[in-house]
């Protein structure tokens, strides 16, 4: 029997090399499907994958690449980002809606290929879609090649602690409520450590994550903050935390009794169970510095049970968080992070510069509309911009208006420095300061471009701290300070020797936060704050990276079941 004949052999070769090649891959299915959780006295439906909440944790090794099947059984349109995966030459699958892919329907499907480079560590995954990703979202472990290891003696165990955010109201309502009001969104009802809030909040003393240790082992927590609004402060009573990573990069280990993380940062520590046997609270609560922003002032726990025969104390003993409002406490921990920059950890830092850009954060606001009241101030409705343009998503994702040429869904004018220049961090500013511009617009940057970004918080309506958040790319975080940027003085002070490499950083309330990237991965990536209302307002950007010219440094071409809008 021929099983190939001549004419189709080619066809055939291709045919069982793709074929194995996928049968190689890891698969996974992520089944997005309502299912009930009971939290805090009441009962609600939530969106999850796989009936899972927090969702599955995806296991795999520096440099796979795997295929997520997601299949939408729910009620509403989703999408899922692989946040801080790079998905080189691959921005199709990165997942963010209305910038590079439309929604996945209610009914429809779609296959993700995840490729990884570098990263190792803890990254997670999340849903990209208004404010879905409340409840959809996943720890991501990368673990070194098989026969390599950590650079730190092996832990006893591993645990992601994922901190969440938890609504009475469904997700949609408040969501859909924060639209109309023109306001802050209400504050949430609880935090949640891996799914549950702990035992300081009414009905939830069976609802508190525990974690069993063996006296004198270590163990390392794989922290993620997956919380919508809110920078936290997380700590464990009597423990020091040895941080070892963070964003999937090592860093030089330091201790500190706390961490600060933002909202789509991760940050590792090893926690050595050193002290008397006995329970001890895990917390997390808000840092927030500024007093007009309304938070859930609650604190979210987990207990920490030692092995052995003994009477805990009961309640355990919290450990000491920085105040809410220390903004130094805050900063002095984001700061404190370096990057390993060992032999076989290096650094890359670009050292010349062939792009510098400086961009604005600022919150803002829009008159309300007639007839109507607003809840931001003066019946104004809140909204946010970079370089004072407030984004406004596309009708069809923009790596599709893009690729295929078609005009009209975005513009490439974003500019390299705001359209103002004044003292972006002084106490007064003046009132018609308040209004953006809106528009989708995008910065093109050529392949292999040297990039340096400054970010700097901006005192327009109220300054507050913004979780910058690339999509495509790591950056080494170079240098940060209070105030105003200053272009000639501050990059003397620059960290090029052991930069932290990240993918969401905190622009400090008030200061700035200069970044570097080389610009090798050509594709859609979306920049934004990841506090979602502030996204929602529009604090959001686009780089599109042009290809290069060899084979190695173009785009891929888009998957064949790409949902369409
Ligand atoms: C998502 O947000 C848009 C407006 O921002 C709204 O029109 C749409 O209904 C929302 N989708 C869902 C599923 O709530
Ligand atoms: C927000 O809070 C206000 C005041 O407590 C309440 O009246 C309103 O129903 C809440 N909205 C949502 C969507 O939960
Ligand atoms: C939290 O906020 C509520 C309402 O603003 C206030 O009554 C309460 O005292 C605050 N709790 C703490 C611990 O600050
Ligand atoms: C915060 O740090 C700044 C500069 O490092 C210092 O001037 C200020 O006194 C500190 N504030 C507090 C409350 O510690
Ligand atoms: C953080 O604060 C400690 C204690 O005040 C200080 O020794 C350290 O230098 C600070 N670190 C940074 C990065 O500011
Ligand atoms: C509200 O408007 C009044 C009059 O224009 C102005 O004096 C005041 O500063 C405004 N308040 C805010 C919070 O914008
Ligand atoms: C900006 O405002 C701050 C606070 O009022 C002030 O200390 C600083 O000198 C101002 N900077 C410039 C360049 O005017
Ligand atoms: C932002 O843009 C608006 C509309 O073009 C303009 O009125 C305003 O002055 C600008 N604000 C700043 C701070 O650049
Ligand atoms: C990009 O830059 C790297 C490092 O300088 C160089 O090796 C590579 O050839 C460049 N690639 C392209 C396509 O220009
Ligand atoms: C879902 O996405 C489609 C395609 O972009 C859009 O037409 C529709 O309005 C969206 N539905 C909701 C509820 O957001
Ligand atoms: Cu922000």
């Amino acid at each position: 029997m021929k099983l190939c004949s001549f004419k189709i052999v080619i066809f055939c070769i291709f045919f069982f090399h793709g074929y194995h090649q996928s049968l190689a891959l890891k698969h996974y299915r992520f089944e997005l499907k309502e299912a009930k959780y009971r939290r805090l006295c009441s009962t609600k439906k939530i969106l999850t994958v796989n009936g899972q909440f927090p969702g599955p944790t995806i296991r795999v090794h520096r440099g796979d690449t795997f295929i997520v099947d997601v299949i939408n059984r729910g009620n509403y349109n989703v999408t899922i980002h692989w946040h801080g995966a790079p998905m080189t030459r691959n921005p199709w699958n990165d997942g963010p809606e209305y910038i590079t892919q439309c929604p996945i329907p209610p009914g429809g499907k779609f296959r993700q290929k995840i490729i990884l480079a570098h990263e190792e560590g803890t990254l997670w995954w999340h849903a990209h879609s208004n404010w879905t990703r409340a409840t959809v979202n996943g720890a991501f472990l990368i673990y070194p090649r098989p026969g390599s290891t950590y650079p730190f003696p092996k832990p006893h165990a591993e645990v992601p602690i994922i901190i969440g955010e938890w609504w009475k109201v469904d997700i949609e309502v408040l969501y859909h409520a924060f639209l109309g009001t023109g306001g802050d969104p209400n504050v949430s009802d609880s935090f949640l450590i891996n799914g549950q809030p702990g035992d300081l909040y009414p009905c939830s003393k069976q609802d508190t994550f525990r974690l069993k240790v063996v006296q004198g082992k270590t163990y390392l927590l794989r922290i993620i903050n997956s919380v919508m609004q809110n920078m936290m402060f997380f700590g464990v009573a009597n423990h020091e935390l040895t941080v070892v990573g963070s964003d999937g990069s090592y860093t030089k280990p330091f201790t500190s009794n706390y961490i600060t993380i933002s909202p789509g940062q991760t940050i590792d520590v090893l926690l050595k169970a050193n002290n008397l046997p006995n329970h001890y609270y895990m917390a997390a609560r808000v840092y927030e510095r500024t007093p007009s922003i309304p938070i859930d002032n609650t604190t979210t726990t987990g207990i920490i049970q030692y092995y052995g025969d003994y009477t805990p104390n009961s309640p355990p003993l919290l450990p000491i968080l920085p105040a809410t409002n220390d903004l130094n406490a805050s900063v002095n921990f984001t700061n404190s992070l370096r990057s390993l920059a060992s032999k076989d950890h290096p650094v890359e830092v670009p050292l010349q510069i062939s792009r510098r850009l400086f961009y604005t954060l600022s919150i803002n606001t829009f008159p309300c509309e007639v007839g109507n009241s607003c809840e931001g101030p003066n019946n104004t409705r809140l909204s946010a911009s970079v370089n004072n343009i407030s984004f406004v998503n596309p009708t069809i994702d923009i790596l599709e208006g893009y690729y295929h040429m078609i005009n009209g869904q975005f513009t490439t004018n974003f500019p390299d420095k705001p359209p103002l220049n004044f003292n972006y961090t002084a106490p007064i500013l003046p009132l018609e300061f308040q209004l953006p511009e809106r528009g989708t617009k995008v910065k093109v940057l050529d392949y292999n471009a040297t990039v340096e970004l400054v970010f700097q918080g901006t005192n327009v309506v109220a300054g507050t701290d913004h979780p910058m958040h690339i999509h495509g790319y790591n950056f080494y975080v170079v240098g940060s300070g209070f105030g105003n940027f200053d272009k000639d003085k501050d990059p003397l002070n620059y960290n090029l020797l052991d930069p932290p490499y990240q993918n969401t950083i905190a622009i400090p309330y008030n200061g700035w936060t200069a970044i570097r990237f080389t610009a090798n991965n050509p594709g859609v990536w979306f920049v934004h704050c990841h506090l979602d209302r502030h996204s929602t307002w529009g604090m959001n950007m686009v780089f599109i990276v042009k290809n290069g010219k060899t084979r190695e440094s173009r785009m891929l071409p888009p998957p064949p079941d790409m949902p369409r809008c």
